[in-house]
């Protein structure tokens, strides 16, 4: 550690408590940081790790409304199922608590008020749309309207999912509120917006010139930022869920949930040290760091360290190693498309193979640019690394010392030039190793902990102790000596990655746990110890078990494909006049014939009650043209008439879509004149 630290504070992201957690999360947050703990604990220093669940926020309230319940509900409920994956994913929190306990609502709304008696605030009185029915001012996502760049009448007051433009609600056309369906009104309202503007120039000495260590995607999203140009920033909502806003005439305000959520790093500590936290964020020689996902980067390198230095007695973060984004076969996880694979079903398919998702999470970690997970690749990995390599080679190291020496550690005896090269070509990879986890590079770090492995394992094939045993004993010693110092030395250099494994290991060599400073050394086991029971490491996955996998996720992808068509969002509301325009008709099918080289389409000669009609309809695929003659049909009796394929149609059958696509024609259910009105 640089510039005398004495301690090191970790914190991950906390996870917004309105869905279970995925690997996504895991691969670009929790496994990292939780690695670096681990790694510096086996060092022997003074590390901490927190965590918790964000549970503010809009999103939350939207997804209680939907099910009916309340907020507190939905974060009960998640807050269990998030703690428990990351307990069973062996994530070593020192503590994982929760934003909406008492101590952070109390700690969050003291940190506000300093700021605000120090001044630290400007207030702005804004017009923001309010919905009269519901009697609440509106979050931008509680608002929908027309977007302004693509038409689509469905965007919300914050973005538009068609055409992926950011807006503000005020943008919108016809906007309307999604809880009362009215048309909201625009009422005055007062905010309290941190002045970011009057931050920038420290900011931009302490990011860009003084820490230019950071990681590329880092400091390149701050840079970006800061030469924008910081804008003040709001920091309470007219909302009832969050933290109030501890002032008098702030009623139905709470804070802004970016301006909470970090302070739950602080008030987390609090909780795990009441006495002491004050040595973890206010003393110098406390080194903080934030394990964050890329869409954090803003919050925590610019917009929570302004927060701090506002308030005046807490430390700046040292180090923010932010990853970019995992994707899923190819395609960006999504909580809402259920694009994901999720920790609390993993666990289910794959129990007590944490440790396998670990690897092929790190060994592909997004720590450069986005990455990609695939079932097949996780397989590779599983099958081609951890079973033929790790788990082989301890496996015959222990083994081989149970039928030659009844597991017990066998005396080294001389050693070959080969032993000795081995020896040090081991050693030597701590070296390397220590450097990729002191920088944040656990991809690579891994990847050394496994050539270590790949040593162990080329080590036993190399010298092939089950054919030495027939005519040397002394070298079959020496070499399982070797093998099995070599395996101890693997329970430390794996301990921050796989901690199963690490602790199965140590179950099989039946030792304790070690320290960092061991690695590397040949006499980690005595000579006469005695070792336990063998057992397999990893297991070999199937192919079966991945096309099980692909194919839950090929289902997932067909019922969202049909869901988007079921669930076709309603158009904006028209005028009972605009409804009357359409001169919607009955008619009878006199003629129906397919159209020449047109798959799709069928041309209808239609009794429209007045004169014989023709029209053009899509529906080749679903109807042989001779079922419909004689049949009664819906059509729109006023559209403006059009050509397809040189035939002009004058009018329209209406028919409905049915999820998959494939279309229905109405008909009315008893027999009508031809030409009767549909109104
Ligand atoms: N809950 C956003 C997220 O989960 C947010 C992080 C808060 S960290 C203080 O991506
Ligand atoms: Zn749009």
């Amino acid at each position: 550690m640089s510039k005398n630290f004495k301690r090191t504070l970790v914190t991950s992201a906390l996870p917004y408590a309105n869905g279970p957690v995925h690997i996504g999360h895991l691969a670009g947050v929790y496994v990292p940081a939780d690695i670096y703990v681990r790694y510096l604990r086996m060092k022997g220093e003074e590390v901490i790790h927190i965590g918790g669940s964000d549970e503010h926020g809009v999103p939350i309230t939207i997804r209680a409304r939907k099910e009916g319940v309340t907020p507190q509900d939905i974060v009960d409920k998640y807050h269990g199922i998030i703690k428990k994956s990351f307990e069973e994913f062996g994530i070593s929190f020192d503590i994982y608590s929760r934003t909406s306990s008492d101590i952070h609502k109390k700690t969050a709304a003291d940190f506000f008020l300093k700021l605000y008696e120090n001044g630290q605030f400007e207030e702005k009185v804004s017009e923001q749309y309010y919905d009269d029915e519901a009697k609440m001012f509106l979050a931008d996502r509680y608002i929908m309207g027309e977007c302004p760049h693509c038409g689509n009448p469905n965007a919300y007051g914050d973005q538009c999912e068609q055409c992926g433009t950011s807006l503000s609600p005020l943008e919108l056309k016809n906007p309307r509120s999604t809880i009362s369906g009215s048309t909201p009104v625009l009422r005055e309202t007062k905010h309290w917006y941190l002045p970011l503007d009057k931050h920038e120039e420290w900011l931009r000495q302490w990011i860009l010139e003084d820490h230019k260590e950071w990681k590329t995607n880092v400091y390149g999203q701050c840079k970006s930022w800061l030469d924008m140009g910081l804008q003040p920033r709001a920091v309470s909502r007219d909302l009832d869920w969050g933290v109030p806003i501890p002032l008098e005439g702030a009623e139905h305000k709470v804070l802004y949930v970016w301006f909470d959520a970090p302070i739950g790093y602080i008030s987390n500590t609090k909780e795990l040290f009441p006495d002491s936290w004050e040595t973890w964020w206010k003393s110098e020689d406390t080194r903080l760091l934030h394990f964050i996902g890329k869409d954090n980067i803003v919050f925590h390198c610019i917009v929570f360290p302004a927060m701090l230095k506002a308030e005046g007695t807490f430390i700046l973060p040292e180090n923010v190693p932010a990853n970019e984004f995992l994707n899923l076969e190819g395609d960006k996880i999504s909580t809402s498309r259920n694009w994901a694979v999720w920790l609390h079903e993993y666990l289910e398919d794959f129990p007590g193979q944490q440790d396998v998702l670990r690897y092929v999470l790190t060994a592909n970690a997004p720590e450069a640019k986005d990455n990609d997970f695939t079932w097949k690749d996780f397989q590779a990995r599983n099958n081609n690394e951890l079973v033929a390599i790790f788990g082989n080679f301890i496996n015959r190291a222990l083994v081989l010392t149970q039928k030659y020496f009844k597991s017990q550690v066998p005396p080294c005896n001389e050693l070959t030039d080969y032993d000795k090269e081995t020896l040090k070509e081991f050693a030597d990879v701590r070296v390397s190793i220590e450097k990729n986890l002191d920088t944040f590079r656990f991809r690579d770090a891994l990847k050394d902990a496994m050539n270590l492995a790949r040593i162990g394992n080329k080590y036993l094939a190399d010298t092939e102790p089950w054919k030495v045993a027939k005519t040397d004993m002394k070298r079959t010693e020496t070499i399982l000596n070797i093998a099995l110092q070599i395996s101890a030395n693997l329970t430390i250099a794996f301990e921050p990655f796989l901690p199963f494994s690490a602790k199965r290991i140590r179950e099989f060599l039946n030792i304790t746990e070690l320290e960092w400073s061991q690695l590397g050394r040949a006499d980690l086991l005595k000579v006469g110890h005695q070792l336990g029971t063998p057992d397999l490491l990893f297991a070999k996955i199937e192919d079966e078990t991945i096309e099980k996998q692909i194919q839950k996720l090929l289902d997932t992808k067909a019922s969202n494909e049909q869901n988007e068509r079921a669930t076709v969002p309603v158009k904006p509301n028209i005028q009972f006049e605009d409804f009357e325009k359409l001169d919607i008709r009955v008619g009878k099918v006199l003629e129906c014939t397919k159209v020449p080289k047109a798959d799709k389409l069928l041309q209808f000669l239609i009794d429209d009650g007045i004169a014989k009609r023709t029209i053009i309809s899509g529906i080749a695929q679903w109807y042989k043209p001779e079922d419909l003659i004689g049949k009664q049909v819906c059509f729109i009796a006023n559209l403006a008439p059009r050509k397809l394929r040189g035939i002009e149609s004058q009018g329209m059958i209406l028919s409905a879509e049915n999820s998959d696509g494939s279309l229905s024609i109405i008909e009315p259910s008893t027999e009508v004149e031809s030409g009767s009105q549909v109104k």
